[in-house]
């Protein structure tokens, strides 16, 4: 299988506050090198660089001015003599009068964001591109007629919706993948979103189209982040409505209860007879992530692999979640082996 990969990832490394403080973030670059190792270790086929693409290939998933936002966000901060990384302290909750855009930089960080998991520094945007593209020429090697791809993105996008960010996230890698699937003549993209939490900002970006359906599995919102999306009764609306499903699972769900959703979500996306396959791939569903709640252990991830192979689809793999460095390069990586596996 084609990896699609960029050490420009690097120029991104997050602080996070943690236990009332500020530290490096568990989104850390050691993540995608550790996958990288593994998908080098493990054979699993060539690897090579995204291409650049132009901005206006993310505007299909983002409006313009959240984009524009991005770009510029780090110097309007810097210009107001702060070097910290920037992070947003005010948000429009519901019942505030203003739904305008404010003009100065602290104002812009709330306005595009949903929590303050999202910071800006210096190499910040570069990273963001490298990822956004990397998932974008992967595509491209799908429609010149390869089976399946992993782009093997950081930063993750499933959080980031049209006009924000959050959650680690900035731009949607796999809405902007699922965007370039149509615009080269697919007529329907399914996204399977397999990351312990709810691909919140791939449904915001989805939620009233038929020409894509979000399918995800993440752990139930009422007590996971992000707390405020990923409900079952979630289905869409107008002509979106029926093409959004969401399949909670209750914290310390293993394997059986995942694989009997990921049955579920197979039926659905096998029903809509897609043309393309996004999987919005985390690991963090790892029974020892730092941050999740699920347990699924290293063999449970060739199986996922084979099962969304059985779907007969051309499929994309894009990197989302996953914190246990040590880890999540195997887990990660067995999937793709399980893909291929079922293949043969
Ligand atoms: C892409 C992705 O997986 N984003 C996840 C964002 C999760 N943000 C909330 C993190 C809450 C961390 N709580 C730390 C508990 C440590 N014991
Ligand atoms: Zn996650």
């Amino acid at each position: 299988m084609l990896t699609v990969y960029s050490s420009d990832h690097r120029l991104h490394h997050g602080v996070e506050l943690k236990d009332g403080a500020i530290s490096a973030s568990f989104e850390k670059p050691e993540r995608a090198e550790t996958v990288l190792a593994r998908v080098k270790a493990a054979g699993l086929g060539e690897i090579i660089a995204p291409r650049a693409y132009d901005r206006s290939e993310y505007a299909g998933a983002h409006s313009e001015r959240y984009v524009e936002f991005l770009a510029n966000a780090w110097s309007e901060w810097t210009a107001t003599g702060r070097s910290c990384q920037a992070l947003p302290l005010v948000w429009p909750i519901r019942g505030l009068p203003s739904t305008e855009l404010p003009q100065f930089i602290d104002g812009k960080l709330g306005f595009f964001a949903m929590d303050a998991g999202a910071p800006i520094g210096a190499g910040t945007w570069e990273a963001v591109c490298s990822s956004a593209n990397s998932a974008l020429t992967a595509v491209d090697r799908l429609s010149d007629g390869t089976r399946s791809a992993f782009a093997l993105c950081r930063p993750p996008g499933h959080h980031a919706g049209r006009e924000y960010m959050g959650g680690y996230c900035y731009l949607n890698n796999a809405a902007i993948a699922a965007q370039r699937c149509l615009e080269q003549g697919a007529k329907r993209v399914a996204v399977l979103d397999i990351d312990f939490h709810h691909g919140n900002g791939t449904q915001d970006i989805f939620y009233q189209r038929s020409d894509v359906l979000f399918v995800s599995i993440h752990g139930d919102p009422t007590v996971c982040y992000p707390y405020f999306s990923g409900h079952a009764d979630e289905r869409g609306i107008g002509q979106g409505e029926g093409f959004n499903l969401n399949l909670p699972l209750p914290k310390g769900s293993a394997m059986p209860a995942f694989e009997a959703a990921l049955f579920d979500a197979s039926a659905t996306i096998a029903r809509y007879r897609a043309d393309a396959l996004i999987v919005s791939l985390g690991v963090d569903t790892f029974e020892g992530d730092p941050i999740s709640h699920f347990r699924l252990r290293t063999p449970d991830y060739l199986r996922i692999g084979e099962m969304i192979e059985g779907l007969g689809v051309p499929t994309l793999f894009v990197m989302e979640g996953g914190y246990l460095v040590d880890e999540m390069g195997v887990n990660a990586v067995n999937v793709l082996l399980g893909f291929e596996g079922g293949a043969r």
